[in-house]
């Protein structure tokens, strides 16, 4: 079986798709990092990668989402995109690309779905005084953080854990969850 062409969508720093870039690229192989915010971080590491890297700002399309999403389905379809990974990608995605994307389209959230959707997800863990935290892959439908879950790994909460602690100990948890979960996913097209 040939790669699945990958795209990486960010708005940040990228470390997740650092994690992705660095992984055994066996099942799939990233060609294309476009991110939403000009300047992100994660675009020169793609570069320093040698992956194409563009900035697609979503301010000029004002509140028209779909004008944005149109325009960057074309960038994917031009390059035969197979299957689109949110790493850090902040944009809420319209019913019009998910379901352009549908099974194709990923995301990790910091938390073991279904529990804590949304933001915070370190501070309501230890707010629910949980003993175990964790990140999950799951592919993106219309509700945001639902769709099926691909996979999950979670750890334990430790006493004096802080927000700050279980984010940084998660971090290395999602970077070795995401590419097994991509490869996965890649396997199963
Ligand atoms: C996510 C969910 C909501 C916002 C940002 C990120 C998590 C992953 C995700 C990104 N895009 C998605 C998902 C998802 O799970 N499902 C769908 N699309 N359909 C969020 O509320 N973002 C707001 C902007 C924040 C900012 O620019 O800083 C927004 O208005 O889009
Ligand atoms: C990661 O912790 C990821 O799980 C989280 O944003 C961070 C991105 O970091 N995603 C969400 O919260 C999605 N709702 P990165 O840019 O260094 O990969």
């Amino acid at each position: 079986m040939s790669k699945k062409r990958v795209a990486v969508l960010i708005s940040g720093r990228g470390s997740n798709l650092q994690a992705l870039l660095d992984a055994e690229q066996d099942a799939y192989q990233i060609v294309l990092v476009v991110s939403n915010v000009p300047g992100a971080a994660g675009l020169d590491r793609a570069r320093e990668a040698g992956i194409e890297a563009l900035a697609l700002d979503h301010k000029p399309y004002g509140k028209d989402r779909e004008a944005f999403e149109r325009d960057l389905d074309s960038l994917l379809v031009l390059r035969n995109i197979e299957i689109v990974a949110l790493a850090g990608f902040m944009r809420v995605l319209t019913p019009f690309f998910v379901r352009a994307w549908a099974g194709r389209l990923v995301n990790i959230h910091p938390s073991l779905l279904p529990k804590y959707p949304g933001i915070n997800t370190h501070a309501r863990a230890l707010e629910a005084r949980d003993t175990e935290h964790g990140a999950t892959v799951h592919l993106v439908v219309e509700e945001v953080d639902a769709g099926e879950i691909i996979g999950q790994a979670s750890m334990p909460i430790l006493a004096g854990d802080t927000p700050e602690t279980l984010a940084h100990r998660l971090l290395a948890v999602e970077h070795a969850l995401y590419p097994a979960c991509l490869a996965k996913l890649a396997r199963s097209l």
